[in-house]
């Protein structure tokens, strides 16, 4: 699987070990970066919200340390992607949205490359969204775009090939053990894998199909928010009971199609004979449901609700699973002391708050990602949960640092190692945010905004001219904008200032021109 131009770096590396690593080679740890798609903190049970079961993941928290401050700079996969591969802003390393058009140069340093060059052996498996080939990458099998659930088909260095039959989740999975078992151990591996799922329109396995059909979730108290203050959060087209469509999303059959361009006819003709069996004994039901039950109005959305929730979780239960498989691997294998594993999602979600699913906002549900990360040999902590603010620029630094490879200067992030280890207490006082992709698919206006711990400053800049201010203390949930209350006067004014010199600090210089 290792490139014959990598092996010859490799061996060269192998006899002057000291020249890249700065320490004996048995200590440089190995990686194992996980990165679902749209998985929320709400969803993860370690994070403590109650709604579902996340044991697996948990384990690696309960082997190491849980961010609950860990922030995404542009809520989306493509931009996020570009972000953790380079340590840089959208407006640096250049991938501002997803549109089809938007490509990574590959061209540029990324921390895989840099690994690559000190001799890890490196590997990028399943969603990829970057357009470009991969590169820094000794092998590579990635989703076209998106991906599909069933049967999807993989970019691999000899072409394309489609896995019929199998299940994205698993098949992320099987390859990235098939990758594992191949890679030449005397030097550290870097492995990147990244499950497809939750991103919508939420396939369960097989397996998962009946799971949480007898569940009732709680309807979040942001559910019904009328938006009073907000502008942009009343014009964006995400909502779970306007937005959502009850046959792509929901599985509903026997109705008028609602897909413009989504097509779950396309979806299902992926699935094999018996597990389209399986998939029609819960959906057919779940069709049979709403078309005699005749719900209208709050009772609709509520439904709505209720079926989005199972899907998302039945979903986050395989990739729990395949999380828990590769755990047992690296167990088994006498590899998970020496090897830093991180559990995170591209950006967060909303579960239903404000009414919502997907992300962009850089209100707190998609502006927090979760990060959970173990290092038995180099972080000595179990079960310890951080609160100080960090971000996915810090990704690349922060693996850099561990693996003992210089971080360039021009990397915007700042390595965690010294607060994962006990030694800072944080790394910033504020974090700075840029989305760009307006006005398709969702209708979230461009806007650019800082975060302290306690005050957040927004300003939709495009379409409309708006800022926002929340006192995060008061009103966790975002629903009183402050931004013409003379009492939080010096707290603008000061939010501002810090927003400007962000600003200047990561050379947004420009914020507006995009
Ligand atoms: C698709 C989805 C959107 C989603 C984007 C970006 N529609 O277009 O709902 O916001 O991807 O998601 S879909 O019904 O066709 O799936 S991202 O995670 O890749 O940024
Ligand atoms: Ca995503």
């Amino acid at each position: 699987m290792i490139s014959t131009t990598v092996f010859s770096t490799v061996s060269v590396l192998c006899f002057q070990p000291s020249l890249y690593a700065g320490k004996p080679e048995k200590q440089r740890p190995n990686i194992v970066y996980i990165m679902s798609d749209d998985h929320s903190m709400q969803t993860i049970s370690a994070y403590g919200y109650g709604l579902n079961e996340t044991p697996n993941i948990d384990r690696i928290a309960d082997n190491g340390v849980l961010l609950r401050n860990n922030f995404v700079t542009n809520s989306i996969s493509g931009p996020c992607r570009a972000v953790v591969l380079t340590g840089k802003f959208s407006h640096k390393n250049g991938f501002r949205d997803n549109q089809a058009k938007t490509r990574f140069d590959g061209s540029q340093q990324t921390f895989p490359k840099l690994l690559q060059n000190a001799g890890y052996n490196t590997a990028v498996i399943g969603k990829w969204h970057l357009g470009s080939t991969p590169t820094g990458f000794d092998y590579y099998c990635v989703h076209t775009g998106q991906g599909t659930y069933y049967s999807p088909v993989m970019i691999e260095p000899d072409g394309k090939h489609t896995y019929n039959g199998e299940y994205a989740t698993c098949l992320t999975l099987e390859k990235s053990l098939e990758w594992l078992d191949s890679v030449d151990r005397s030097q550290p591996f870097c492995l990147m894998m990244h499950f497809k799922a939750p991103h919508r329109n939420w396939m369960p396995a097989p397996d998962k199909m009946e799971l949480y059909e007898d569940m009732e979730f709680p309807l979040p108290e942001t559910f019904y928010d009328d938006y009073d203050e907000r502008q942009a959060a009343k014009e964006q087209k995400m909502s779970i009971d306007k937005d959502m469509r009850l046959d792509w999303d929901l599985k509903v059959s026997g109705i008028e199609s609602q897909a413009k361009g989504m097509n779950i006819e396309a979806e299902l003709s992926r699935m094999t004979d018996d597990q389209r069996e399986v998939f029609d004994k819960v959906y057919q039901k779940v069709s049979e449901e709403y078309r005699t039950s005749g719900l209208e109005g709050d009772a609709l959305a509520e439904w709505k609700y209720q079926r989005y929730m199972k899907d998302y979780c039945k979903v986050i239960s395989s990739v729990d699973d395949m999380v828990g498989k590769m755990l047992d691997y690296l167990e088994e294998n006498d590899l998970l002391d020496n090897t830093i594993v991180i559990y995170t999602s591209d950006q967060g979600f909303y579960m239903g708050e404000h009414g919502w699913f997907d992300k962009r906002f850089m209100y707190e549900e998609s502006l927090h990602t979760p990060f959970l990360i173990s290092y038995p040999d180099g972080i000595r902590f179990a079960g310890k949960e951080l609160s100080c603010m960090t971000q996915n620029i810090d990704v690349a630094p922060t693996l850099l640092d561990f693996a003992g490879v210089d971080i360039p200067s021009d990397i915007q992030g700042e390595s965690l190692k010294p607060v994962l280890t006990g030694k800072k207490s944080d790394v910033r006082d504020a974090i700075y945010y840029h989305y760009y992709e307006y006005p398709l698919p969702h209708g979230v206006k461009k806007h650019y905004g800082v975060r302290d711990e306690r005050y957040k400053l927004i300003h939709f800049y495009n379409d409309i001219d708006t800022w926002e201010l929340y006192d995060l203390d008061k009103d966790p949930h975002e629903l009183h904008n402050l931004i013409d209350d003379p009492e939080y006067a010096d707290v603008k004014d000061r939010m501002m200032r810090k927003l400007h010199e962000l600003q200047v600090q990561y050379e947004d210089f420009n914020p507006e021109s995009e």
